[in-house]
């Protein structure tokens, strides 16, 4: 298993990447909360057929550009992000135990270990803990907090993990285990873009139907789309493809590795940058892979990622409290 690839500074960088980004103040009007009701859903994964589609968006952020027309083979994709049953079924099967259950690694922060404070070397994952005063600066909401990991997604103290609530606090490696049980692989950015868009125009506005964040970010959750925090999956209306969740909830993560913006030339069943050229500029000196589709911490006032072009870097090395994934199939599951 491989260790951890962060330092302390890395570890903050990155959680500036979950919501990061956009300044301007806002707010959404405030609403009685929806009443959601979440069927158990079936988790047969869907058939995605072939296709072109115009990858990216511009109006919004950077990283997303530029548009261009993307070809995309056909392939199976899971209807809903992976949920804490069946990663349990995979850990149950196996006895797997994830990086977050694990100590940390001193050689990993790459400092003399006695300046490295001590709970950073226990076992934990990065949750989103809201502050009580309106900041700006993400090292306000995100904590490390030991004893943070799949089961107890809002650490030791907080809520247990629901069945079928998406799992989080998962490192690369955690997801990578998972699919070769599964006998799945970790979608590509183009796969996951095409079966979110689902031949819908660009959206613009934040969504109704998906569990994000109304109210100014990160002190006001006014919750009118039913939930505060992380949502069973399936509570909210699927796309044209029958896929849940796939904007908003938690953030998917890709096998794409991470750079600002598309390659214009890289069209025909595209995977990313190669290592070279991967950069990631909120986690500098690391290897991020793509995230798609914001989280539940997305907000008009400061992180508009509530769509399917929406993209970030997600440090390999460790989960947090609102990124999940879901897999893809070459071919149909048995
Ligand atoms: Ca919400
Ligand atoms: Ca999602």
């Amino acid at each position: 298993m491989r260790a951890r690839t962060f330092t302390a500074f890395a570890l903050l960088a990155s959680c500036a990447a979950l919501a990061a980004c956009g300044g301007e103040q806002g707010s959404s009007s405030a609403t009685a909360p929806v009443a959601r009701s979440c069927p158990r859903l079936d988790d047969t994964p869907v058939r995605i057929e072939g296709g072109t589609f115009a990858m990216g968006q511009t109006e919004f952020y950077a990283e997303e550009g530029p548009v261009r027309e993307t070809t995309v083979d056909g392939f199976w994709i899971d209807p809903h992000e992976v949920t804490n049953r069946q990663f349990a079924e995979f850990v149950k099967a196996t006895d797997y135990v994830t990086v977050a259950e694990k100590p940390v690694d001193p050689a990993v922060f790459n400092v003399p270990e006695e300046t490295i404070p001590a709970e950073l070397l226990l076992p934990g994952s990065a949750v989103f803990t809201p502050p009580e005063r309106p900041s700006n600066n993400y090292a306000d909401w995100w904590t490390y907090t030991p004893g943070a990991n799949w089961k107890k997604p809002y650490g030791p103290d907080g809520a247990e993990a629901q069945p079928d609530e998406p799992v989080v606090h998962l490192a690369w490696d955690d997801m990578e285990a998972y699919a070769r049980w599964k006998g799945g692989r970790m979608p590509t950015e183009a796969e996951w873009e095409f079966a979110a868009k689902a031949g819908q125009p660009a959206s613009t506005e934040q969504p109704e139907e998906a569990n994000s964040w109304q109210g100014v970010f990160p002190t006001v959750n006014q919750e009118t789309d039913g939930f505060k925090d992380i949502a069973p999956v399936g509570c909210y209306a699927p796309n044209a493809n029958g896929l849940y969740d796939m904007v908003g909830n938690v953030w998917e993560v890709t096998s794409d590795l991470f750079r600002p913006g598309h390659d214009p030339a890289d069209t025909d069943n595209p995977r990313g940058p190669s290592e070279n050229q991967a950069y990631d500029p909120y986690n500098p000196g690391f290897t991020s892979r793509v995230m798609k589709g914001g989280s539940y911490l997305c907000a008009p006032n400061y992180c508009k990622r509530y769509r399917p072009a929406a993209r970030q870097g997600r440090d390999p090395g460790m989960g947090a409290s609102n990124v999940g994934f879901r897999l893809a199939y070459d071919t149909p599951p048995a």
